[in-house]
């Protein structure tokens, strides 16, 4: 028996409008015209987690890629440093199998945010002999899974002493990490075998790799591994500068491969906002011009990474003080992140794992999503909840600064000012404006904010635009470029032009999403601004005043045609005379008309359409017995086969229907409601089982079948003799279609010779039909003389007496 339990619900995905209307915007750019400038790395998340985050925060946030823990199969073990032992290139980890990987990369991009792998290819598993978390047996530099043996590794071995990292270069990339098989990276066939696990990865979607422990490999070598993978993709690599690495001249051949993480980054970060060794935030420029960092373009920073973050801790408790900053440090680890994700240095990624109490501690049992939630249960941002994930990068201070950081993309750095040791504010042209308060005390100030005048939200304490609500505590009026503010203790204000909230009067809400949008004189539309329609097509015109794009392209104010997907972009020159924008929705032709549950208007507001859901229907009302298609568009749609499932009442078996993917990229299926069903339910699954709808059924309210027939009673009189009936033939199927053969269904009876009465039935009214009756029996058939008899089918039952069989 089929049913809901049959598949492996384990693996449903959400998927609502959102995801698919926005996913063209999203592929390259965040919103229309905005890119997607920093990262996250998602320690430790398995692939059904990172692929939930993806829909649900990464991509909507505007994260433009997530670096996920080494999928490749690694030792056994609690520690979360199993990962970092590889056994072979299979890709099976703690965190999932080589399908759930695939299916969490496929479902990541659809949403425009890509995965990067870590990849551990400097090295092998240690330890003498054992059986990796996939089944591979491995022993002393040997991984028949791999295959690797002894030859693929360097000779004779040797184990790197700290001292060597200042002074033997040659020692850091030949000999082992302690405990660590070192390949020999110069041998074509280990290249070759580390190539191919790339190319693997990067057949599955995956976009860019971090190479861990990358400084332990020839800058050469990894060139040459590097030109083995064709393809466009980012690199970045673990670069931990030492004395070593200068003396070589190393130092400057690692950023002519990819991108390098600086390290004298976290040590910024770390002594500025902590007030280390005498530093303050009004310190940090010294940082950018006299530490040696590594050029803005060849950088990727962070606060902390994995290793970091629990390493060499004082202690694993508030207020630690560990290699990097990290949650333990409170408000000032988030000033950090906002600051790098405000400041144009390099390419940040958020680090986000989970809360530990001491080195070594693994990932918490729990995963941070459990089946079918929406947001991860499992977070908790307080350092000291062992056994949770900190979520760090959904934290407004976090995730609205990515917003912040893609905003400012292309604006220069302007008017950095420090007031006393622990306060500083700078200006991203006029794009974005960020002021940080590391004090204990309230910070206010007439800002000089750069800004144009309007009324802003300011992103670390609310969730402007996207839930449409600023806050009064959040809104910051420019004037003139300036704004009065108070900044609170240990907090900061960052506003930028993608959450605008209001014109300067507030006298006419700004954005009313309804049939028809006003914009008053004066006052100032967002420059750039995307209405996701729910239907497939609408109708827009503009008045004068304000341009309109859609999807990029430009368009003369008039009405418009936007097809399903496309976005249209408002924009307006401030100030701007009185206009109105209309959006008019029409639906066209039978089928596409998007099917919307418990949406508020037509018109999704500000970016975001949070209900609205991608399945489609036509006819527009479904009827009981009635074939019906059903039309899908949605997270699943890249797949290569999609499987429609239906039922007819809850607790019905399921049946499956294999959907049929049409020009328009639709996927439809046609089914046909019981009779008596008055809802049907159903959802969607992909080739490997993903489900539409995160466990839930959509369902749909299907009409009873309407009785439009009517029954005729027809009579006449005929005398016949043993062996013989009457029949009413005619022009109709219903009456047989003229038939000449003894047919059942339009046979008259005789209770009261002579008179015969046939009873038909005809699927409605007021059709038009012709007829006769015949005499059929003893192998003779004798027709009615004359002409045929006309007759109108009424719109109820009816009783027709013809008379005397002619
Ligand atoms: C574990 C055990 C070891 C044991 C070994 C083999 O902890 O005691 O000998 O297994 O059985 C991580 C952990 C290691 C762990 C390893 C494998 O950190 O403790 O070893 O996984 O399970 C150097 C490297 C740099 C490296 C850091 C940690 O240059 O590449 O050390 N970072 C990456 C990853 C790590 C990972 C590995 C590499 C190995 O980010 O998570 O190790 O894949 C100076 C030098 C730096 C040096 C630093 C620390 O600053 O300049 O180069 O970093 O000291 O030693
Ligand atoms: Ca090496």
């Amino acid at each position: 028996m089929l049913t809901m339990k049959c598949f492996m619900r384990n693996w449903l995905l959400v998927s609502s409008a959102i995801f698919f209307l926005s996913q063209h915007a999203l592929a390259d750019d965040w919103r229309p015209g905005v890119p997607r400038t920093a990262y996250v790395n998602l320690f430790e998340w398995s692939w059904y987690s990172v692929a939930k985050e993806c829909i649900t925060e990464l991509g909507p946030k505007g994260y433009a890629a997530v670096q996920v823990s080494p999928p490749q199969e690694h030792v056994t073990g609690a520690q979360w440093w199993v990962r970092y032992q590889p056994v072979s290139y299979k890709i099976f980890s703690r965190n999932g199998s080589r399908a759930q990987f695939a299916a969490m990369v496929k479902i990541c991009k659809a949403v425009g945010v890509d995965v990067y792998v870590d990849a551990v290819i400097n090295h092998m598993a240690g330890g003498t002999a054992g059986i990796g978390i996939g089944g591979s047996l491995y022993g002393n530099y040997n991984y028949p899974s791999v295959p690797y043996t002894i030859a693929s590794f360097h000779q004779p071995t040797c184990v790197i002493k700290n001292s060597d990292y200042d002074n033997i270069r040659e020692n850091v990339t030949q000999c082992d990490l302690p405990g660590l098989p070192d390949l020999d990276t110069g041998k074509l066939a280990v290249q070759n075998r580390i190539a191919a696990y790339m190319k693997d990865l990067l057949s599955l979607g995956v976009a860019g790799f971090r190479i861990d422990a990358a400084k332990h490999i020839r800058p050469e070598e990894l060139a040459a591994i590097k030109a083995l993978v064709p393809g466009d993709y980012f690199l970045t690599q673990e670069v931990i500068k030492d004395g070593s690495l200068y003396s070589s001249g190393d130092i400057n051949r690692y950023p002519e491969i990819g991108t390098v993480n600086e390290f004298s980054y976290i040590y910024a970060m770390k002594n500025m906002f902590l007030n280390l060794f005498g530093y303050n935030l009004s310190r940090m420029p010294e940082a950018f011009t006299t530490w040696g960092l590594y050029p803005s373009e060849t950088a990727t920073v962070f606060v902390n990474n994995h290793d970091t973050e629990r390493g060499f801790c004082d202690k694993f408790s508030l207020g630690a003080v560990c290699d990097a900053m990290n949650t333990f440090n409170g408000d000032q680890y988030y000033l950090a992140n906002i600051f790098m994700l405000a400041y144009p240095y390099g390419y940040p990624q958020v680090m986000s794992g989970y809360n530990f109490a001491d080195y070594d501690m693994g990932p918490p049992v729990n995963q941070p999503y459990k089946i079918s939630e929406l947001t991860p249960s499992n977070c908790n941002s307080d350092p000291m909840e062992v056994g949770k994930w900190n979520c760090v990068h959904r934290d407004n201070r976090v995730a609205n600064m990515v917003g912040f950081r893609n905003y400012t993309a292309d604006a220069p750095l302007l008017k950095w000012a420090a007031e006393g040791a622990n306060r500083i504010q700078f200006q991203r042209g006029n794009k974005g404006f960020v002021a940080i308060n590391n004090t204990d005390n309230h910070w206010d100030k007439t800002f000089n904010t750069g800004l144009p005048d309007a009324t802003y939200c300011n992103v670390l304490i609310s969730n402007f635009p996207e839930t449409g609500i600023c806050p009064d505590a959040a809104r910051v009026m420019v004037v003139e470029g300036q704004a009065t503010a108070s900044v609170p203790p240990n907090a900061a204000l960052a506003l930028h032009f993608g959450a605008i909230k209001a014109d300067l009067e507030r006298s006419v809400p700004p954005f009313i999403f309804a049939d028809s949008l006003n914009v008053a004189r004066g006052q100032i539309l967002v420059s750039k601004k995307t209405y996701f329609l729910s239907l497939n097509s609408a109708l827009v015109s503009v008045g004068s005043g304000a341009t309109l794009s859609v999807d990029g392209g430009a368009f003369t104010p008039g009405p418009v045609t936007i097809k399903p997907g496309q976005s249209i972009v408002l924009k307006t020159t401030a100030p701007v005379t009185d206009h109105t924008v209309k959006l008019v929705e029409v639906t066209v032709g039978r089928h596409h008309s998007v099917w919307k549950v418990a949406t508020a208007g037509a018109i999704c507001s500000d970016n975001y359409c949070p209900s609205i859901v991608p399945i489609d229907y036509a006819p527009s009302i479904i009827t009981a017995g009635k074939p019906v298609t059903l039309y899908y568009l949605g997270a699943l749609s890249n797949s290569p086969t999609l499987k429609l499932h239906w039922q007819n009442a809850n607790g019905d078996d399921f049946t499956e229907v294999t959907m049929v993917q049409r020009a328009d990229s639709f996927w439809s299926a046609t089914i046909t409601p019981a009779s008596d069903t008055t809802t049907i339910r159903f959802f969607v699954t992909d080739d490997m089982n993903l489900d539409n709808n995160d466990g839930a059924n959509w369902s749909l309210p299907v009409t009873p079948a309407v009785d439009t027939s009517v029954e005729i009673t027809f009579k006449v009189n005929a005398v016949t003799v043993a062996g013989e009936s009457v029949y009413i033939v005619g022009n109709r199927a219903e009456i047989g279609n003229w038939s000449t053969a003894a047919d059942s269904f339009r046979q008259c009876t005789s209770t009261t010779p002579p008179q015969w009465i046939c009873t038909i039935r005809f699927p409605a009214s007021g059709i038009a039909i012709e007829y006769k009756y015949q005499k059929i029996g003893n192998g003779m058939l004798t027709w009615e003389n004359g002409s045929n008899y006309n007759y109108l089918l009424p719109s109820a039952d009816a009783e027709v007496d013809n008379g005397v069989f002619r």
